[in-house]
């Protein structure tokens, strides 16, 4: 009995031995012995299918999509420094600083003549804008601004008053005493706020024993004046009515 137990185990381990090798299929001994045959070549590999060529296409589109419309990427760094650029157009003409200069200075050669009436001068020592007028005997205020007057008079024989007016009013006097044997002189200064068109003149007055004020080749007396500076705001007002009115011609 042992025996025959130890060769049917013994039969079971040969068949899993031939099993496991390939040498047996697990089916009847005998059938499988006759059905089995030798292995065949690897067949060639398939066409791919249509959802694997629908997915690779859509791979191919999106990606196409992300590097055509990728976030929009941080901003440079600056470049380099460019070239200079060319000179701008001549400009328009300024207005010449010289156009706002005015001043006259003006002496006698003579003794005045007459009282109450505006001196004449009519030895120019300058007188570049013609501002003062040597028939009138009074200058005449072109450019608006803020002005400097000076007079320097020599006086001899009798008294002197004389008085600076603008615009027909006296607005500073000057009396000089004259002493027997001596030249005296007289002398004044001041500023004043012109504007386009005023006058301003010395003129002596009172009677004619005021009327000290000499000159002869050795003792001048003189009248000077000019522009400390002139009044932008109206020179650019008159400057824009003249505009409008060349533009209406
Ligand atoms: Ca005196």
């Amino acid at each position: 009995m042992k025996r025959r137990r130890w060769q049917s185990l013994r039969v079971l381990g040969q068949k899993l031995a031939r099993l496991m090798t390939g040498s047996l299929v697990p089916c009847g001994w005998e059938e499988c012995q006759a059905l089995q045959g030798t292995m065949g070549t690897q067949g060639e590999m398939g066409e791919m299918g249509t959802m694997a060529l629908e997915e690779r296409k859509e791979i191919q589109v999106n990606q196409v999509r992300r590097a055509r419309d990728g976030e929009k990427g941080d901003n440079g760094a600056p470049g380099p420094r460019g070239f200079p650029g060319n000179p701008g157009l001549k400009g328009a003409q300024g207005e010449s600083a010289l156009s706002y200069h005015s001043s006259f200075s003006v002496g006698l050669t003579d003794p005045v003549p007459a009282t109450n009436v505006p001196i004449r001068f009519n030895k120019f020592f300058h007188n570049e804008q013609h501002h003062y007028d040597d028939v009138s005997g009074k200058f005449h205020c072109s450019l608006p601004g803020v002005y400097f007057f000076t007079y320097h008079l020599t006086v001899y024989t009798k008294d002197a008053r004389v008085s600076l007016f603008k615009n027909d009013k006296p607005v500073m006097f000057t009396y000089d005493q004259y002493h027997e044997g001596n030249v005296d002189q007289a002398s004044g200064a001041l500023i004043l706020r012109l504007q386009s068109g005023d006058e301003v003149w010395l003129q002596i007055y009172g009677d004619e024993e005021f009327g000290g004020v000499y000159a002869d080749n050795t003792n001048d007396s003189t009248f000077s004046g000019f522009l400390l500076y002139p009044d932008m705001g109206e020179l650019e007002a008159r400057r824009r009515r003249h505009s409008v009115g060349v533009g209406r011609h």
